[in-house]
């Protein structure tokens, strides 16, 4: 994996020692960051690279964001954690400002995307048992095939991948998949008296971006209300301005029962996520039975808040728009059989990769990176792209000239 030839440098030491004392649960690019700025990242040799993964969309509003990294300096000096059991003076504020932000009642604060995932589906169970008056340990989840929420236990449950799956059983039950983009298969499963919510990615990360139909959540959203069904949305990658919209949802003008966020609600300086939703829902959980001892901090209330706050005052969701037209449209004009496809929406974007004479996603990947573009495949033929929100159009011509460099360059 390590050439002999990079071990004897810096980065080659510090590969070494990752391999050496930390768990083998990732396999990342041979190259290793240590600074970033913007939509720039450097690695230790001093090269400069434009950061086409964003951290899997953590850092929408860029590297280092001068506003919120003082946000975060400002109030770590101040005060850093006091749990739940006493109140602090940034979290009300932060509350606020976030349940205002994206139109909901109330916000229950957690840390990492999963926490999130596992909070909206245990509010969903309370939900449907003092609300929807189903019977005792009979509430039924359905979720979509090829779905990524997290790697807890019952989010791994409801996998439908192997790798994030096998051996981690007994699974957690009262989970049925269906189909993506499968309007009839909702229809169909909803026919169950039992089912409490319907959770979903609106565009499907992990999967390869798969943008589903037109009109397919729109749908969805009407049969779940039908049914009295809460649709859940995992917004975790797709939120924040990612696909050009505040939440991706508002492309097909649906409102979640509840939302869930994560990634960029901090532009990536700490691990901050969140459920909103109104107050019958979120008043199922009540004290005591649900929490989090860094959940709400005041150094994520106060991070938070800068976040979206750089997301509105500097329209980084209309720049992404805007950017993304101009990024596909550049993609598109490549001539190459090695391209099979280009989608996406907004700057949450891939390219298929066809495997031409055995050059597989993770090979592009490799060029790319020796061209000075960073980004990392998903399931062996994908290549996720997706640079920063605040990336301008001189970048993405740049970027989207090296990416055709580069597949020029392996057609040789
Ligand atoms: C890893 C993927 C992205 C997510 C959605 C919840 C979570 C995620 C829609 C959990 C997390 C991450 C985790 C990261 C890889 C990454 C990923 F390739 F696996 F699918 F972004 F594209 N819902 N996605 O995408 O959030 O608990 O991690 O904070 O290394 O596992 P988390």
């Amino acid at each position: 994996m390590v050439t002999l030839a990079v071990r004897k440098n810096r980065a080659g030491r510090l590969i070494e020692m990752e391999q050496q004392y930390g768990a083998h649960n990732y396999h990342p690019l041979p190259v290793v960051i240590e600074r970033g700025e913007g939509v720039y990242v450097w690695d230790v040799e001093g090269k400069q690279y434009f950061d086409f993964l964003s951290a899997y969309s953590a850092v929408n509003q860029g590297h280092c964001h001068p506003k919120i990294v003082d946000a975060l300096i400002e109030q770590a000096k101040k005060l850093t954690l006091t749990s739940r059991a006493f109140y602090n003076d940034a979290l009300g504020e932060y509350e606020q400002f976030i349940a205002s932000f994206f139109g909901y009642d109330k916000v229950l604060p957690m840390n990492t995307g999963a926490e999130a995932v596992e909070t909206a589906l245990k509010l969903c169970r309370k939900w449907a048992y003092l609300i929807k008056k189903l019977p005792e340990n009979k509430a039924k989840i359905i979720a979509c095939e090829g779905n990524f929420h997290g790697r807890t236990i019952t989010v791994v449950s409801m996998s439908s991948d192997p790798d994030a799956r096998k051996d981690y059983g007994p699974y957690t039950p009262g989970i049925e998949l269906i189909p993506y983009n499968n309007i009839e298969a909702l229809r169909e499963a909803l026919k169950d008296p039992n089912v409490a919510g319907f959770l979903v990615e609106p565009i499907q990360g992990e999967a390869g971006v798969v943008v589903p139909d037109e009109g397919y959540l729109n749908e969805a959203a009407k049969l779940c209300k039908k049914n009295n069904v809460l649709f859940i949305a995992d917004e975790v990658q797709t939120g924040i301005g990612r696909t050009g919209t505040l939440v991706a949802c508002e492309h097909e003008n649906v409102r979640p029962d509840v939302l869930i966020l994560g990634k960029a609600l901090s532009g990536g300086v700490y691990p901050i996520s969140a459920v909103l939703a109104d107050d019958e829902i979120m008043l199922c959980i009540k004290s005591g039975e649900h929490g989090s001892t860094f959940g709400g901090n005041p150094i994520a209330a106060k991070v938070a808040i800068a976040a979206l706050e750089v997301i509105r005052d500097e329209s980084l969701a209309e720049n992404a728009v805007e950017m993304g037209e101009i990024f596909r449209n550049e993609l598109r004009s490549i001539d190459s059989q090695r391209i099979e496809e280009i989608r996406g929406k907004g700057l949450l974007n891939a390219i298929v990769i066809n495997p031409i004479n055995g050059v597989t996603a993770w090979d592009v990947c490799i060029a790319l990176k020796e061209n000075g573009i960073l980004a990392k495949p998903t399931h062996d033929h994908i290549i996720r792209l997706a640079p920063p929100l605040v990336i301008n159009k001189n970048q993405i011509l740049e970027a989207a000239h090296i990416i055709k460099k580069t597949i020029e360059e392996l057609d040789k």
